[in-house]
């Protein structure tokens, strides 16, 4: 799908990452999104009080901080919303969709803002221009059509502001499902269900102060310098003071070993830099569990034998005997446990597990961070935890500096989610929006992402409807969720830009053009603020800088208003007065849940507040009212152990990452710089010494065959062998490009997330080797 261009080539990156090559990329990226000089100034309003929230990552800043808070892929995201390119009824009219989808999602992405809502017209292949009222009405009439409410479903990306978001849940659950498969299935869900049966709540429990006081920082499973800028300047600051910062993950990420501090002139002319990671430990992929099980073992033996000789121990015996459980049957299975397992599943040799395991015993105050890394393999929930049970070993949560630090992806993923973006959601939630609301929410549980998919391929749900994202790409399958998208009756989309979804059509389709969160949200005269809220449970209020990209763009939150009125009338909700201003929104919130008293109050202070995290105040909302040690064994049936059973050595294992200049499915160009690939997305990084053993040289073309238990042959096509520092055994490529490789039935235990780095693969020599033109 992605056309290489002809200038790529592979470059070894031997910089810091952050630094001046960053800030021409910035300049480079303003100049191609042709950003006009008013929304210039918008860069400098990003993340500050009296500004707007980026809508980069969900990384939080320090008190929506005083200083400007530089990050390239942050002015990425902004300039490619302030874009002065538009896509206007008159592109349409001169594109059949069939033309459009020959485009790479690359060209798809650089059309520009969208800017009037479009209807699908069959006879011409096009999209023609329709009237909101009309766009409302059709919906409405699809929606009203349906016997079962269930034969929708409602999918929401990660951007949505928190007012939104709430209007959005409760027109889904007036109208009487809660299908809400939402962008955290395929990203945290592990996370979110695995921390709730640990400690009692499925959110981090650190904020950005405890970096302060962190003297060890264990990075697992993340690419900060690419998808997380702002954290190398907490990282950077952390590593000034001393602190230890190790790098769990396979692939040596450069961006984790130095960083030149844009916001520090000293750094800056000075061309000198700022070592992160001291220590870089490289599983193989999937091996974090049992890593991490390798420490909780270690610390046990080492704290056997210190009580034995009569020392202190090296358990914090004081938080486990007051908020604990489970802690005896933890250890006899630790104890039992065969290390020769551990050191095969993790691929961390026996010497390098023990010196890990000395730089956590010895940390006063750790922090775990972690990304992808872990959450998208079959037995993400049992590793996280597990780190949560070492994490508790030594009482290192709910403890100035040290906690749990999931790092989210998009900017308010977190807060949709607090918000009721929820396919399962609890009693208490719905007992409680029933009595606000006065109406019976429905009860049974929802599909999620890849339920909605499966459910559209059995003719189960005929309305899909998208509050942003990429469906047709974010997902796995991609051919099959084509042909799921494909059956549907309706499909609508709200965007602020055309992506290939849109192209994926049910027998009806819609798209609706939205305001980005840059943009001045003006209702009844007056500019309304959307609240978020960010990886470290902060909520905070932001407004809008520019001018909208269109006069004819709608709120997300008037987009739901006026859907719902159209489809359930206004008789229980006022919808209208509701969209017309957003604080009686957060009034509503306030009504639902207790955490959001005074929720108008709280937030119009600059920074906004913490909401409140039971577990870092050491509360465990828990069965036992205690956390709980939970006992995991090491999973050795997984397809990976089935396909290497059958293929020996040749099996490899995949993992699908973001380059440095994507988010997500958006292509923004063609590099990944910090890897050191240039103009190239089609790659796949491999080990030297596996390239060896099959025979095969560094930039071949290669097709990758994903290896399942199924008879379906899922391929790629094309990508080039690229040399690099990564486990034998392993390989990485970008997404999308690869998602065609896993089907929807890999999904982890207990979260239904796609096991996106995890896929068994066998590499041919591809037929063609001649170069891309
Ligand atoms: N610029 C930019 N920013 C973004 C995004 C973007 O696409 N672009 N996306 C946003 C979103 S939605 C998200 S979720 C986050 C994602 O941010 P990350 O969590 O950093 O996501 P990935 O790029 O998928 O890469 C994860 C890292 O995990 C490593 N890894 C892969 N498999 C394993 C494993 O088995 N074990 C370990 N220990 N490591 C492993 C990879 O080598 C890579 O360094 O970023 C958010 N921010
Ligand atoms: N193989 C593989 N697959 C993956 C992953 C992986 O690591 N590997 N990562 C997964 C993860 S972590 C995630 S979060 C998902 C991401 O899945 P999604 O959230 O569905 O995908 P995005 O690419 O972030 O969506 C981009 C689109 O959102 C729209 N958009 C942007 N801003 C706004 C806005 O303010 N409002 C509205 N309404 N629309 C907007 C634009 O039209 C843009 O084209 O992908 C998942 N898929
Ligand atoms: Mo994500």
């Amino acid at each position: 799908m992605q056309k290489d261009k002809p200038e790529g080539h592979i470059e070894p990156y031997h910089h810091a990452a952050g630094g001046w090559g960053a800030l021409k990329q910035v300049a480079i990226n303003l100049v191609r999104e042709k950003v006009s000089g008013g929304n210039f100034r918008t860069l400098l309003k990003q993340n500050q009080p009296d500004g707007f929230d980026c809508p980069g990552c969900a990384w939080p800043d320090r008190e929506h901080a005083s200083t400007f808070e530089f990050c390239e892929n942050g002015v990425k995201a902004v300039a490619a919303e302030a874009t002065s390119k538009r896509v206007k009824p008159a592109f349409f009219a001169a594109h059949t969709v069939a033309d459009l989808l020959r485009q790479s999602d690359y060209e798809l992405e650089q059309h520009g803002r969208l800017t009037d809502p479009m209807v699908y017209d069959s006879a011409s292949d096009k999209y023609l221009p329709i009237a909101w009222d009309d766009a409302f009405a059709l919906i409405a009439r699809h929606l009203k059509a349906l016997p079962d409410p269930n034969q929708a479903a409602f999918y929401t990306s990660g951007r949505t502001g928190n007012e939104a978001a709430f209007l959005f849940q409760l027109f889904v659950r007036m109208y009487g499902t809660n299908n809400f498969p939402d962008c955290s299935n395929m990203c945290h869900e592990p996370t979110s269900r695995g921390l709730p049966g640990t400690v009692g709540i499925g959110k981090g429990t650190v904020t950005l102060e405890d970096f302060e006081h962190a003297d060890t920082l264990l990075i697992f499973g993340q690419n900060p310098a690419t998808n997380h800028p702002r954290m190398l300047g907490e990282l950077r600051d952390c590593a000034k003071r001393g602190a230890r910062i190790v790098s769990i993950n396979p692939l040596r990420e450069r961006g984790l070993e130095r960083f030149t501090s844009p916001a520090h002139a000293l750094e800056m002319l000075t061309n000198s830099s700022t070592a992160i990671s001291t220590m870089f430990i490289q599983p193989t992929l999937g091996g974090d569990f049992a890593l991490i099980k390798a420490l909780a073992k270690r610390l046990v033996e080492r704290d056997d034998e210190a009580m034995a000789a009569g020392q202190d121990g090296l358990l914090d015996r004081a938080f486990i005997a007051e908020h604990t459980t489970g802690f005896d049957a933890f250890a006899q299975d630790l104890r039992a446990q065969d290390w020769a397992e551990l050191v095969a599943e993790s691929g961390v040799p026996r010497a390098r597990i023990e010196e890990l395991s000395d730089v956590y015993i010895n940390g006063k105050n750790v922090i775990c961070t972690w990304g992808m890394g872990l959450t998208q393999h079959k037995g993400a929930v049992a590793t996280i935890q597990m780190l949560s049970n070492l994490m508790m070993m030594r009482g290192n949560i709910g403890r100035k500096g040290a906690g749990l630090c999931p790092v989210r992806g998009h900017s308010n993923v977190q807060g949709d989610r607090t918000m009721g973006i929820e396919e399962k959601p609890t009693k208490a939630f719905l007992d409680r929006l029933q009595k606000v609301f006065d109406f019976e929410p429905p009860r049974a549980h929802g599909y999620d992402v890849v339920e909605s998919i499966q459910a559209m391929l059995d003719g189960k749900v005929k309305v899909f409807f998208g509050m942003g994202g990429n469906f047709a790409m974010a997902t796995p399958d991609t051919p099959l969720t084509f042909d799921a998208l494909r059956a549907c009756d309706l499909t609508v989309h709200v965007a602020t830009k055309l992506n290939r979804s849109h192209l994926i059509l049910g027998k009806e389709a819609l798209i609706l053009p939205t305001l980005g969160r840059t943009e001045i949200d003006m209702q009844n005269g007056v500019p309304q603020g959307v609240t978020v809220e960010d990886s470290m449970s902060m909520v905070h209020l932001s407004y809008g800088m520019n001018q909208p990209a269109s006069d004819n763009l709608l709120s997300e939150t008037a987009i739901v208003a006026r859907m719902a009125h159209a489809t359930l009338g206004s008789d229980k909700v006022d919808w209208h007065a509701y969209a017309g201003d957003y604080a009686s929104i957060r009034d509503a919130v306030a009504r639902v849940f207790d955490d959001f008293y005074d929720f108008n109050a709280r937030v119009a202070k600059p920074g906004g507040f913490h909401l409140k995290v039971a577990s870092r105040e050491r509360e465990w909302r828990t069965a036992s009212g205690k956390a709980q040690f939970v006992v995991h064994a090491v999973d050795t049936d997984t397809p990976i152990h089935r396909a290497r059973a059958l293929h020996g050595e040749r099996l490899m294992v995949l993992m699908t990452a973001r380059s440095h200049d994507q988010y997500n499915t958006t292509i923004y160009g063609m590099d990944d710089r910090y890897r050191g690939v240039f103009g190239l997305r089609r790659v796949v990084f491999v080990n030297k010494d596996d390239l060896a053993m099959l025979g095969m040289r560094n930039g071949q073309y290669v097709d990758m065959l994903s290896v399942w238990d199924d008879a379906v042959e899922r391929r790629a096509e094309r990508f080039v062998l690229v040399e690099y520092d990564i486990p034998r055994g392993c390989l990485g490529a970008y997404f999308p490009e690869t998602n065609g490789l896993i089907p929807l039935h890999s999904t982890a235990d207990g979260a239904g997330t796609p096991t996106s780095k995890s896929i068994p693969v066998l590499l041919s020599l591809s037929a063609d080797q001649t170069p891309a033109e």
